[in-house]
């Protein structure tokens, strides 16, 4: 074969391989969540990422239900967005992470954008969410993707046995995994030691306060030197 005909035959190989190229990318261009899978219990920072407009048109909008096993959700701002939260009664009331009662929870969290964003671009969105203590409960987010022409809803979840790629338009998801420490081979060792990682978690906290504090006081100092410096010059 001379290089003429390789030439020749690698164009239209090359053309098959961006068609296959193109055609697996939308279903990983899907509206995701990262991690998908985590630890149950933890208290932890989703990522929502939203790949694609709705059929080219740019996206105006996302609205992410939150499931109700989860009652504590902080959507971290976005310069380029707007967000929102709408509440919810809870059916009875619940302790928060700060030994707090709360009656309602975030049912939904609304990005809006104040530039659409085009087709072709992503953006992400992070909830910072504490997770039920359930393992193996795979939790579904359905987002609702608004745009200047039409919206998509990601809002499908597959039947028992059904093959999640099968959907067209499946919602996020997150499975929750057996925490590390909740080995049953190992939980009567662990209650034995459990009053020492008590005080270690006390010790790792107390580092990380004095920590901060150096950090604080290290930037006052910069910032006191900065205005003595300033003075300085002024008087002088
Ligand atoms: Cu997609």
């Amino acid at each position: 074969m001379n290089t003429r005909t390789a030439a020749r035959l690698g164009a239209p190989l090359a053309a098959a391989a961006l068609l296959t190229l193109g055609l697996a990318a939308p279903a990983s261009a899907h509206v995701t969540i990262t991690p998908s899978e985590t630890e149950a219990g933890a208290s932890t920072v989703l990522t929502v990422s939203n790949g694609h407009g709705c059929e080219g048109s740019p996206t105006t909008g996302i609205t992410i239900q939150m499931p109700e096993q989860i009652n504590a959700v902080t959507p971290t701002r976005n310069p380029l967005y707007d967000v929102t939260k709408t509440m919810e009664k809870l059916p009875e009331p619940v302790t928060d992470a700060h030994g707090n009662e709360i009656t309602e929870r975030v049912a939904t969290v609304v990005y809006t954008a104040k530039t659409p964003l085009p087709d072709g671009y992503r953006d992400t969105f992070e909830l910072s969410v504490q997770l039920p203590d359930t393992p193996g409960e795979t939790l579904a987010f359905p987002v609702i993707q608004t745009c200047e022409k039409g919206e998509s809803a990601w809002v499908e979840v597959p039947a028992e046995g059904q093959d999640p790629d099968e959907l067209e338009r499946p919602a996020p998801t997150v499975t929750l995994t057996e925490a590390d420490d909740a080995d049953g081979s190992q939980a009567a060792a662990e209650e034995e030691t459990s009053v020492e990682e008590a005080d270690a978690t006390d010790d790792d906290v107390d580092r990380d306060v004095v920590g901060y504090a150096a950090f604080a006081a290290a930037l006052l100092g910069i910032v006191l030197g900065g205005i003595a410096l300033a003075r300085g010059r002024r008087s002088s």
